[in-house]
């Protein structure tokens, strides 16, 4: 009788809101625990990314996949611009003595952040900021805007595809989140 009202209980669930069904199988607990702690953030994070990177008022995988990517890209361009700009010959690395020549034609602020900047980019610290130790930076802001906590977090917005159509809007994360909560 008590399995009964406790089967019976779950259908609302599993059978009108299989997206959000899918979405707690799909989710792991801590991950249900922190969109629940604060459902308001989640939907206004969900909120900006569709605003941004969705159409009208939802987004797709391949939307979202593209947003995640264009981030990653945008931050891998703000940490490395600065040491490219350095890269006197084009060569592809940055030496001291074209660190020295790109800051000799800034302003004292502007070089202090170049020579930061410098410094946590030559991994070895043998003064030559290589491709490789470029790309390894450019890796870490990339992984630093979106990484794994994050990106899981993100990705699990799929889930919230209440009738599979491909496509999230804001009301079925909207309903998702109501449903998790209640
Ligand atoms: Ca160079
Ligand atoms: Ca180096």
């Amino acid at each position: 009788m008590r399995f009964l009202a406790i089967v019976l209980g779950l259908l609302p669930i599993f059978g009108l809101l299989p997206g959000v069904a899918m979405a707690q199988g799909a989710l792991p607990p801590r991950m249900i625990k922190a969109i629940k702690a604060d459902p308001e953030a989640y939907l206004q994070d969900v909120a900006a990314l569709i605003a941004s990177a969705g159409q009208g008022d939802a987004i797709t995988a391949d939307q979202l996949a593209v947003s995640i990517a264009v981030q990653r890209a945008r931050a891998r361009v703000d940490v490395l611009a600065p040491l490219l700009e350095a890269d006197l010959n084009g060569d592809g690395a940055v030496a001291r003595e074209e660190l020295l020549g790109t800051a000799s034609a800034l302003k004292s602020e502007a070089r202090a952040k170049l020579d930061r900047a410098f410094g946590a980019a030559d991994g070895d610290g043998d003064g030559l900021v290589t491709g490789a130790e470029l790309a390894a930076k450019g890796e870490d802001a990339a992984l630093s805007v979106m990484g794994p906590a994050r990106l899981a977090k993100v990705k699990v917005l799929m889930g919230f595809d209440a009738d599979a159509d491909g496509s999230v809007t804001l009301d079925e994360v909207r309903n998702g989140l109501q449903a998790l909560v209640s």
